[in-house]
C-alpha cells in the first residue's frame, strides 16, 4: 500500500491554537478526521487518477454533518457554529479539495440560500432531504463568458403565468451532472438578478460533464443548459440583485479559507516525515539547512492563517465579519496552501511526483481553489475596494 494511502497524517498546531476552541470544536474535528482517514485516504488517489467522482461519499458526508452544519437543527442541519463548520472543512480539504468541495456547495450554495432567500415551504421541503444527502444540489452563477463579473449575465427569466420561463447556460458547475436540484441566478424582464431553485428532472434542464480536467479531478463539474425550463413561481426566491448569489459565496469563501489550511498541512506533515525519513550523504535531508527553511517557512505561513481563521471564525460568529475579510482571508490562505504544496513537493524529490504521496494532488486542486470562488485577483481587488473605497473592477 502506498505511503499516502495508509494515512499517516499527524496534526500540527505550533501556537496551540486548540486551546482556542472549545469542546465541540474539537470533537467535530476529531470524527471528520477520523472519516477522512478511513473513507476518503484509502481511495482518493485512484478516483482522481480515474477522474471520477466518489459519489458514494455523499452519504457519509452527510452522516458526518458536513451539510449545512451552522444551519439549523430544525431543519435537520448541525446547529453548529460558523467554527465548528471551519473546522469540518479544513479536515475534509486535508482529505481532498474536491471532497471538500462536494460539501462546500451543498451547504454554502445550496442550503444556505434556501436557508436565507426561501420561503418557509421552500426550506420544510428541501433542506432536510439536502441534509441527509438524498438530494444532492449544485450552484449555478458562472457563465461563459461571465466569470468573475456575474453582473454580465445573459440568462434570463421571462414570466409567463404560474411560471417564469428559463433560458440560458451556465458553466464550471461542481455537482451539476449528478444533483437533483440547482439553485440558478438569472435576469428577470427588469434586469434584476434573481435566484431560483430549479428540479433537474424539468423538461429542457440538461447538465453535459466538462471533461479533461487536470485539477479537482476527483470532483465532477459541469454545464448548465436551459431551454424553455418553466420553473413554477413557488420556486423563486424574494431576494433580489447581486447581493443574493455574493452572500452565498462570501460563506463558501469562508469554507475555502479554513479548508485550504488544511490541504497545506497535509502537504507539511507529509514533508516534515519525508524529511525525517529520507537519507542522503548518510543523513536525513531534514538536518540539511535548506531543507529546514523550506519547513520553518511552510508551519510559519500554516500558523498565520491558522491564526487568521481562528479570529474570521470568531468574528463570524459575533456577526460581524465582513465580505472583504473573508475575501483576504480566502485569498492568503490559498496562495498559502499552493506554496506549501510547491515546497512539499521539492521536499519530497522524484517521489514527490508520484501518487505515493498528496502532494501534486492537492496542489493540482489548489488551482482550481485559487481560481473559483474569486480568483486571487479579484479577491485582492476587493481588498483594494475596502481600503480606498474605490473600484478598479472595471
Ligand atoms: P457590487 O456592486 O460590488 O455588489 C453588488 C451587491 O452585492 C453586495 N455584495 C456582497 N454581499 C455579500 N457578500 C459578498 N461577498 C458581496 N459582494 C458584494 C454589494 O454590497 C451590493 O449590494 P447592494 O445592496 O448595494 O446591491 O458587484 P459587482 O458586480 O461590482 O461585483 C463585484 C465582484 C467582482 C467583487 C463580484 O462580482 C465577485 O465577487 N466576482 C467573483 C465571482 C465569483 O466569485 N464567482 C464564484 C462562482 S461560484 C463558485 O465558484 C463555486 S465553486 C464551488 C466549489 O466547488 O466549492
Ligand atoms: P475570468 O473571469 O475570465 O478570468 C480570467 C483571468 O482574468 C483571471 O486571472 C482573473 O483574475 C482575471 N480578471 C478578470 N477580471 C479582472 C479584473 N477586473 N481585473 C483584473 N483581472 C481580472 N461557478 C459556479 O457558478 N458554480 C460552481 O459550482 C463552480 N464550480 C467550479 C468548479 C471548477 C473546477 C472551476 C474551475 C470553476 C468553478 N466555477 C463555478 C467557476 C469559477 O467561479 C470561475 O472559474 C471563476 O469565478 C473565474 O471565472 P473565469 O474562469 O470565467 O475566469
Amino acid at each position: 500500500m502506498s505511503a499516502n494511502k495508509t494515512d499517516r497524517f499527524q496534526h500540527h498546531d505550533y501556537f496551540q491554537v486548540d486551546d482556542l476552541l472549545d469542546e465541540n470544536h474539537l470533537l467535530a474535528r476529531e470524527a471528520v478526521r477520523a472519516w477522512v482517514k478511513q473513507e476518503v485516504s484509502p481511495i482518493i488517489e485512484d478516483y482522481s487518477e480515474r477522474a471520477e467522482c466518489p459519489t458514494h461519499l455523499f452519504k457519509g458526508l452527510a452522516e458526518i454533518g458536513a451539510f449545512g452544519p451552522s444551519l439549523p437543527e430544525k431543519y435537520g442541519c448541525g446547529g453548529m457554529d460558523e467554527i465548528a463548520y471551519g473546522v469540518i472543512m479544513q479536515e475534509l480539504e486535508r482529505g481532498d479539495s474536491g471532497v471538500r468541495s462536494m460539501a462546500s456547495v451543498q451547504g454554502s450554495l445550496v442550503m444556505y440560500p434556501i436557508f436565507k432567500f426561501g420561503t418557509e415551504e421552500q426550506r420544510q421541503k428541501y433542506l432536510p432531504k439536502l441534509a441527509t444527502g438524498e438530494l444532492i444540489g449544485c450552484f449555478g452563477l458562472t457563465e461563459p463568458d461571465h466569470g468573475s463579473n456575474p453582473g454580465g449575465m445573459i440568462t434570463h427569466i421571462v414570466e409567463d403565468g404560474d411560471a417564469y420561463v428559463l433560458n440560458g447556460a451556465k458553466m464550471w458547475i461542481t455537482n451539476s451532472p449528478v444533483a437533483d436540484v440547482a439553485i440558478v441566478w438569472a435576469r428577470d424582464e427588469s434586469g434584476k438578478v434573481r435566484g431560483m431553485i430549479v428540479e433537474m428532472d424539468l423538461p429542457g434542464v440538461s447538465a453535459p460533464e466538462i471533461k479533461g480536467k487536470w485539477s479537482l479531478r476527483a470532483s465532477v463539474t459541469g454545464e448548465l443548459v436551459f431551454e424553455d425550463v418553466r420553473v413554477p413561481k413557488s420556486q423563486m426566491f424574494e431576494v433580489k440583485g447581486l447581493k443574493g448569489p455574493l452572500s452565498c459565496l462570501s460563506k463558501a469563501r469562508y469554507g475555502i479559507a479554513w479548508g485550504a489550511v488544511g490541504a497545506a498541512l497535509d502537504c507539511y506533515d507529509s514533508a516534515l516525515r519525508y524529511s525525517q525519513e529520507r537519507i542522503q550523504f548518510d543523513k536525513p535531508i531534514g538536518q540539511f539547512q535548506l531543507q529546514q527553511k523550506k519547513l520553518a517557512e511552510m508551519i510559519t505561513e500554516i500558523t498565520k492563517a491558522q491564526l487568521l481563521n481562528w479570529r474570521l471564525g470568531t468574528l463570524a460568529n459575533q456577526g460581524k465579519v465582513t465580505p472583504a475579510q473573508i475575501s483576504m482571508a480566502k485569498r492568503n490562505n490559498v496562495a498559502m496552501a499552493l506554496d506549501v504544496a510547491r515546497e512539499s513537493r521539492q521536499i519530497h524529490g522524484g517521489m514527490g511526483i508520484t501518487n505515493e504521496y498528496p502532494i501534486m494532488r492537492h496542489m493540482m486542486n489548489l488551482e482550481t481553489v485559487l481560481t473559483y470562488e474569486g480568483t486571487h485577483d479579484i479577491h485582492l481587488l476587493i481588498t483594494g475596494h475596502d481600503i480606498t473605497g474605490l473600484n478598479a473592477f472595471n
